[in-house]
């Protein structure tokens, strides 16, 4: 399998993030890539590739123009309104209020474009996901070209941004662009897998009402676990989009097996979906020793989690998303594409 590797993504450097009042070191941190890296070429996955550029047509197909004209240049209006180092929002628009007219105020828009205060906007933050963007639609041209799967080793995470908004880590949805690149290129339907710990809130959000995309996820219940506002098992799309929208949440602590048996129940429904190709938002954030999740899964899992997702024979890009145990999180990954690349 080949990787696209997002040599930009250490561009986003976050200073800390909170916790509990403090501020802590932030745990979505370049290293993680880094890791992932060093283990691809470790495992000899195959070639690392760079991306070439793209323009912005598909990323405009997934999230909101004023959304992403926001995101470019917000670093550098936060710098010129004498803004330090990285910049979070602190004020956003809850029920009852407007969130159709964008405020001229710098922080009314940081409130307007997310949804929470962990996620550092940074000098780097645009280049890199941008980058990140043309990682996934490099890696969707490869697929067109023949490669049967693509890794994109990108940073930061993409899951959690929707069409107008930021958080979770995430500002583009990689897994989301791609899926739509995929769709753009002739593939009639294509299903999205979420395995990352956190629900896929952005992917869901931008997908809710189609019938084209099958969005399904396995998660922490949002009930006690991040991004706790979405994620329930009776979200099932809505309009065109309804039955298109699965989500298998599973309690905080559950067992190997019972995350299996999820795994199993996404695939039945992707099958049943039909799809012409495959996203795999590749989250390893389910490992035992993750310092911010609470699932069990071993390193020894998951080149299974990778077997089992190639028995569905399709075309199949898998989009780098959270997994914050760093000295295991090249393992756990390149475990799942070489179990996917062996089976
Ligand atoms: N003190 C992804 O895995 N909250 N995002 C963590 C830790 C945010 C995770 C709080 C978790 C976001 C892509
Ligand atoms: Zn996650």
């Amino acid at each position: 399998m080949k990787t696209i590797y997002n040599a930009a993504h250490s561009l986003h450097r976050a200073e800390h993030e909170f916790f509990r009042g403090e501020k802590v070191p932030a745990f979505e941190k370049p290293e993680r890539a880094d890791w992932v890296l060093a283990a691809v070429e470790r495992e000899k996955l195959g070639e690392i590739l760079s991306p070439t550029a793209h323009g912005d047509a598909t990323i405009l197909k997934i999230h909101s123009e004023r959304y992403v004209n926001f995101l470019r240049g917000a670093h550098d209006e936060y710098l010129a309104l004498g803004g330090k180092g990285d910049a979070f929002p602190a004020t956003w628009p809850i029920r009852g209020m407007r969130s159709d007219v964008e405020p001229k105020n710098f922080a009314a828009r940081m409130g307007l474009y997310s949804f929470d205060a962990g996620s550092p906007l940074t000098a780097g933050t645009w280049a890199a996901t941008r980058a990140g963007a043309d990682c996934a639609l490099t890696a969707v041209d490869l697929m067109n070209v023949g490669e049967p799967s693509a890794f994109v080793l990108t940073r930061p995470p993409g899951h959690h941004a929707g069409k107008d908004f930021f958080g979770g880590y995430c500002f583009l949805n990689h897994a989301a662009i791609a899926a739509q690149a995929l769709r753009d290129s002739g593939c009639a339907r294509v299903a999205i897998l979420d395995v990352d710990y956190h629900h896929g809130n952005g992917t869901q959000d931008i997908f809710y009402e189609r019938d084209d995309v099958f969005f399904a996820s396995l998660h922490g219940d949002p009930l006690t676990e991040y991004p706790f506002y979405l994620g329930h098992a009776d979200e099932q799309g809505a309009g065109a989009g309804r039955g298109f929208n699965l989500n298998l949440p599973l309690p905080t602590g559950s067992s190997v097996a019972s995350w299996f048996a999820a795994l199993d129940q996404a695939l039945t429904s992707i099958v049943r979906f039909k799809p012409d190709a495959l996203v795999v938002s590749l989250g390893v954030d389910t490992f035992e020793g993750d310092p911010i999740s609470h699932f069990k899964l071993k390193t020894s899992d998951y080149p299974q989690m990778g077997e089992l997702i190639a028995r569905l024979k399709l075309p199949t890009l898998f989009a780098m998303e959270g997994g914050y145990a760093v000295a295991e999180i090249g393992d756990n990954v390149v475990g799942v594409l070489a179990g996917f690349s062996q089976a």
